[in-house]
């Protein structure tokens, strides 16, 4: 039976989750839930998971929220058909991953977050509002400073950031490390060597990197180039 995966394509960890399982070649059938309609509160989404939120992933009558434990729920169970190198065995190797997996949440993806909240979010769901001029610049600095701790305590001078091979870090991460780009933003321009990072992940991750991040770049294009609400660009989009 095939794998059930609910996502939206503006979401970062639905869009690493959907990369990995595509990169699998596992069977999944997939269902964006649009959330610029809401359709994460829909009665019927609330059942498949009352917090809300995507990714979900459906294996069976067995439900799962939450990217990270998506992906390591994934590997358990077909780890004959899935390479070492996205969540290598060997400990130390799993522990370099596992540090930065903890590191994920309260740092890339809260503070590259709060810019994306400020700059895009906010014009694009009519619930969330930006920061006060004074706070959108301190997220900035604090986000400028995630990017320095990424290129200069992660990745240093190795092509990925736990080691030489790419890791589902890289994935997880580089989702957060674009999202504010959708208003223009470049979040590498200070930072050559994540830049650098940035092009090898997409070229590792390639052709379905591209084809998880289409939808994105689509409203990202809009976005820059329109007046018209951003969630109606969004829905267009997504719809097609
Ligand atoms: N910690 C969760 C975060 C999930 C999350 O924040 N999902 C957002 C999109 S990125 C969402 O579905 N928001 C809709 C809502 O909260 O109503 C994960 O890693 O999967």
């Amino acid at each position: 039976m095939a794998l059930q995966f609910y996502y939206n394509p503006i979401s970062c960890p639905s869009r690493s989750v959907r990369i990995f399982l595509k990169k699998t070649g596992l069977l999944v059938e997939e269902h964006i839930i649009d959330l610029s309609s809401d359709e994460q509160h829909s009665p019927e989404f609330l059942k498949i998971n009352p917090r809300h939120c995507v990714p979900v992933l459906k294996d069976g009558d067995f439900i799962l929220t939450e990217g990270w434990a998506i992906l390591y729920y994934v590997i358990e169970k077909f780890s004959k058909e899935i390479d070492d190198h996205w969540y290598p065995k060997d400990l130390r190797k799993r522990s370099r991953v596992n540090e930065y997996l903890s590191y994920h949440d309260g740092s890339t993806r809260q503070l590259f977050g709060k810019v994306f909240q400020d700059e895009c979010l906010s014009k694009m769901r009519s619930y969330c509002k930006p920061s006060s001029e004074e706070d959108a610049k301190e997220n900035v600095k604090q986000m400028e400073y995630v990017a320095s701790q990424l290129q200069d305590t992660f990745l240093k001078d190795q092509k990925f950031l736990c080691g030489d091979e790419i890791s589902i870090a890289d994935i997880l991460a580089v989702a957060e490390v674009i999202q504010p780009t959708l208003s223009g933003r470049d979040t590498t321009k200070n930072h050559p060597k994540l830049a650098a990072w940035v092009e090898r992940v997409k070229e590792s991750l390639n052709p379905e990197f591209d084809e998880v991040y289409k939808q994105f770049y689509e409203v990202r294009r809009n976005f820059m180039a329109s007046s018209e609400p951003s969630s109606s660009i969004e829905r267009k989009v997504i719809q097609e």
